[in-house]
């Protein structure tokens, strides 16, 4: 039966998270490659990006993940439009490579018709659900205009996940693709001995480390938060190493692969 696919590529994987503005260039298109193969076998996408170091290292310079603050409003303004200018950029590079492989995109950046920030933001997700099979819709984290005097502020892409994977009736799999790790490791991957985690049940202890010099959203640890409320109604929410795409294939088509399934 075909599959329609949630992908989150994460900010980390897509770039060096602590250089401007930096691409793996080699690894989105190896993703997709993989997501033209998943599509071209019948199944749907939908892609959710991360901003690594399109957005955060700026975005973390001028606070903008606290709304406006009086001292610092002119830089911070001129900050909003850069970064949203910025994910454009990082978003044309994974539309650019899925369409080299001959697979059609259409992309809506949050800035342009999302508010507020969280999983309860304002805007209307069932469009990720209007196109045929064979045309990939792509959205992101990004700078959204939020109400009252914070002005603005920043919208994750696991927020996005969130909303698009529950309202849309039909998605059956919803993948947050890493950079650093096999899944949900039992503590930071960085640290000799860790060890994955197959299947991970919300509530379940994990030692995690969250990366505040580069990430000002919340790291694996909102990953975490919203895979687990999506999986109340999602069967199939999967933490995979997005460094080995191949292993979305074998997930599709065996039901499981190296990864941490997420069960609520
Ligand atoms: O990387 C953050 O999105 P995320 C968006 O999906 C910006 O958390 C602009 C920092």
């Amino acid at each position: 039966m075909a599959a329609k696919v949630i992908v989150k590529l994460g900010g980390g994987l897509i770039t060096d998270k602590s250089s401007i503005k930096t691409p793996k260039l080699d690894i989105i298109d190896s993703i997709c490659d993989e997501i033209s193969n998943l599509v071209s076998s019948g199944n749907s996408v939908i892609i959710v990006h991360g901003a690594g170091s399109y957005g955060h290292l700026l975005a973390r310079k001028w606070s903008l993940s606290h709304g406006l603050k009086k001292n610092i409003s002119e830089q911070q303004r001129k900050a909003v439009e850069i970064v949203r200018n910025d994910m454009k950029e990082l978003s044309g590079l994974v539309s650019k490579s899925l369409s080299d492989r001959g697979i059609e995109t259409t992309t809506f950046p949050p800035s342009e018709w999302a508010k507020n920030t969280g999983d309860s933001f304002k805007g209307d997700v069932s469009v990720f659900d209007s196109f045929p099979d064979n045309v990939v819709p792509i959205t992101y984290g990004d700078v959204v205009n939020v109400d009252g005097k914070p002005e603005f502020g920043i919208l994750s892409g696991d927020d996005l996940m969130a909303r698009i994977s529950i309202e849309i009736p039909s998605v059956t799999h919803c993948v947050f693709l890493l950079g650093d790790a096999d899944g949900m490791m039992d503590r930071p991957p960085n640290l000799e001995g860790s060890k994955l985690i197959e299947l991970w049940k919300s509530g379940e202890f994990v030692q995690t480390e969250h990366d505040s010099e580069h990430d000002v959203t919340g790291g694996i640890e909102l990953k975490a938060e919203r895979a687990s409320l999506i999986s109340e109604k999602v069967e199939e929410v999967w933490f995979i190493n997005g460094n080995f795409p191949e292993r979305l294939s074998e997930l599709l088509s065996s039901g499981t692969t190296i990864g941490t399934k997420i069960v609520s």
